[in-house]
């Protein structure tokens, strides 16, 4: 039986229609499987929704510490191509890091590539980003400070960027919790829930918001 203390996102009040929507996700690469299963519910709801394959961009980087900062460079790579601005410390500097992240994703065989997901092009404002990761609580205070760190900075760049960013990132105290929440529980309490559909869902709806209300 599933626990009935996970959540997850109730269907929306009306239905939103992802086909126009350009949508990054960007993960962490700390517990793969976890990782694995939140994309794969994450890109499968994304679809559902409407949002075409060619349009979802998939990016990785090492931990979810990182998070913040990708998710900011890649806000700003769309921006500042569709801006047409000249060329900005902004946009070399974030030449560069996505051109690391490519290849770092390029060189992991085990990541879920569905077709055309993971190699769309940066320079096209993205419509929202989904920021995925998996912190599981070990015995020091590093934890807390990263929760803390990638929690603030994701607020922090959607606030400042107009662009929404869902917040996918579990935080865990145990590797159950965790498992639970990916939707591959392994314990008594069954397979717990997806929370990437839920993320996919939550980036088609506040992507149609912002549209409505900017
Ligand atoms: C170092 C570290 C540890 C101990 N645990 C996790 C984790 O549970 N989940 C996660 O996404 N990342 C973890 N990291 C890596 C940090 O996020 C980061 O990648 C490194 O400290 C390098 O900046």
């Amino acid at each position: 039986m599933s626990d009935p203390t996970i959540k997850g996102l109730p269907p929306p009040p009306v239905k939103y229609d992802g086909s126009n929507f350009r949508i990054a996700i960007v993960h962490a690469r700390w517990n793969d499987a976890i990782i694995k299963a939140l994309l794969e519910g994450t890109i499968n709801k994304l679809k559902e929704q409407g949002v075409k394959e060619e349009n979802i961009v998939v990016k990785s980087v090492p931990g979810s510490y990182e998070l913040p900062f990708a998710t900011k460079q890649l806000i700003e790579a769309g921006k500042v191509q569709s801006a047409n601005a000249a060329p900005s410390m902004i946009a070399s500097s974030t030449t560069n890091l996505l051109s690391l992240i490519d290849n770092n994703t390029s060189s992991q065989p085990s990541e879920p590539k569905p077709s055309s997901t993971s190699t769309g092009p940066l320079t096209t404002p993205f419509d929202a980003v989904i920021s995925i990761g998996c912190l599981i609580k070990g015995s020091t205070m590093h934890f807390e400070y990263i929760c803390d760190a990638v929690t603030h900075g994701l607020m922090r760049i959607q606030l400042d960027t107009g662009t929404p960013v869902v917040f996918g990132v579990l935080t865990a105290l145990t590797d159950d919790q965790a498992l639970e929440r990916a939707g591959i529980g392994r314990g008594e309490k069954g397979k717990g829930h997806n929370h990437g559909e839920d993320w996919g869902l939550a980036a088609v709806e506040l992507a149609a918001q912002n549209k409505d209300w900017t």
